[in-house]
């Protein structure tokens, strides 16, 4: 009887060893290293670990499935005529490291850098397909390469109605004439360097899917990308949504996860949907989002009097809430961006002049009685020439768009006003603020303030 019963203890003994072990098994199976055991309910609290799946990477297509991609295109002649010379500072040319990129060649596999529960999300079976618009000025081909590939890699391809590239003047006019060579791509050349803002409307206007999708020319599209951006979209027209950006080392390509609570200015209010997962943000990087076309061509496109590179941002983001939409980031989306730390293109006017004219004309048209914000912050930009603002002011009119005070009301209560940085926070890119590298450039770079907002405060509703 008491051999029985020792038996039954030690059966139930190990029994309850191997199920701790299955229930940690499961529990850590996607973590790396998970800080806490209380937040991982994303449906109950709403918030993102930084939990991945170090194990499951993206598959690169297989070789067969490959020529069925890229078509007539010979990539191996594309990269291979252009390459880095012995001795040459790899470096110079693109401010990061060609040699690092051609070394990778075209493609690669990357870490789904997601929660591992958006891999369970679904989606509308019928979500309606985008139109891709990448504009560049002399992107190196690897890089190029890279970014067209990785989005017929991992997207539905009904969801792609073509990729659009903007050669925005590129030395080299051979880029783009070779690349509409793959199926699905077509190449629109600038007679002259317009800069992104103008490129990004031209590509949008050749557009033919009602939908579409922005991204810079050194981007790799992560697992499964594009279907929650376009779902939100699909659902209310006025949404413009960004994914959470990766980094791509600009000195080895790695691709590195970025925090799930990085967001463009700091807002902090995180929501679920179900299975849905969005952060609303007050302005967004710029660089890579999808939007209506509709709704892009009714709120004005961009400003087309922004020259070359900054500002169209803040314009944008102002607009879209200003005026009726709402600007989201969808964690369960993400695209890597290699993060340079100067512009490795001229800009005609000079980039400060450049940069002032673009923020002021957003502050001018967007800004109302605070942009004395933006000047205090940036007191070399009073009197320098901006144009005129009367299109855009009128186009203000026209749409009914809420005052500057309402935005900062109602989307971002969280900024202090008037303090000293208010306009110097309001200039910031995610993690990154706008700082003057002496006299004559601009450039985005970490922060040196810390945020207003504590951490803990980051989606925890
Ligand atoms: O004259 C030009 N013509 C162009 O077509 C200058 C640039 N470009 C292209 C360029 O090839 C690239 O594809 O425009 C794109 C952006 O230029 P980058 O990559 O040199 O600058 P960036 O990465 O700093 O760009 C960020 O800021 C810009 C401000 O105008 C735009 O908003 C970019 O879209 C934005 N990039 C992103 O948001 C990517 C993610 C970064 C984050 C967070
Ligand atoms: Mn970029």
């Amino acid at each position: 009887m008491r051999r029985i019963r020792a038996n039954a203890i030690l059966i139930l003994t190990v029994a309850w060893i191997l199920g701790t072990f299955y229930y940690l098994w499961q529990d850590s199976r996607p973590s790396s290293s998970s800080s806490s055991s209380s937040g991982s309910q994303l449906k109950n609290h709403g918030r993102l670990e930084e939990r991945t799946l170090p194990l499951i990477v993206t598959r690169a297509p297989k070789l067969e499935q490959q020529g069925q991609l890229l078509g007539q295109f010979d990539q191996k002649a594309f990269l291979s005529s252009k390459q880095l010379k012995a001795g040459e500072d790899p470096y110079r040319e693109h401010a990061f490291n060609l040699q690092e990129s051609d070394r990778l060649g075209s493609e690669r596999t990357i870490r789904d850098t997601r929660h591992y529960r958006c891999s369970s999300m679904t989606f509308d079976p019928d979500l309606p397909p985008t139109s891709i618009i990448i504009t560049f000025h002399n992107e190196a081909r690897s890089t190029l390469l890279r970014t067209i590939k990785s989005v017929l890699m991992r997207s539905p391809p009904h969801l792609i109605q073509e990729i659009i590239l903007v050669d925005d003047f590129s030395s080299d006019p051979e880029d783009c004439r070779l690349l509409s060579q793959i199926p699905k791509v077509h190449c629109l050349r600038n007679e002259r360097r317009e800069g992104l803002i103008r490129s990004r409307v031209r590509g949008a206007s050749a557009a033919s899917a009602s939908i579409l999708t922005f991204l810079d020319s050194h981007c790799e599209v992560n697992t499964d990308w594009l279907q929650p951006m376009i779902q939100r979209v699909k659902e209310d027209h006025t949404r413009v949504v960004s994914p959470i950006i990766d980094v791509i080392s600009l000195d080895n390509f790695a691709y590195l996860a970025a925090s799930a609570d990085l967001r463009g200015g700091e807002r902090s209010h995180c929501f679920t949907t179900q299975t849905h997962l969005f952060y609303l943000t007050p302005v967004i990087a710029g660089g890579i989002f999808v939007m209506d076309k509709g709704w892009f061509n009714r709120l004005g496109q961009y400003d087309t009097h922004m020259d070359i590179w900054g500002g169209e941002n803040f314009e944008l983001s102002f607009r879209v809430w200003m005026c009726g939409g709402s600007l989201e980031i969808l964690p369960c989306s993400r695209v890597g961006h290699v993060f340079r730390k100067r512009h490795p293109y001229d800009f005609p006017e000079g980039n400060a002049l450049t940069y002032i004219k673009n923020t002021r004309r957003a502050a001018e048209v967007w800004m109302d009685e605070y942009k004395q914000y933006y000047y205090a912050a940036r007191p070399s930009a009073q009197g320098k020439a901006f144009g005129s603002i009367a299109d855009r002011l009128a186009l203000r009119r026209k749409l009914n768009c809420n005052s500057f005070r309402w935005y900062l009301e109602n989307v971002y209560p969280e900024l202090k006003i008037p303090e000293q940085d208010a306009a110097y926070s309001l200039l910031k890119q995610g993690g990154l603020c706008l700082e003057s590298h002496g006299t004559d450039s601009l450039g985005l770079a970490e922060c040196k303030s810390t945020p207003s907002i504590p951490a803990s405060q980051v989606c925890d509703n």
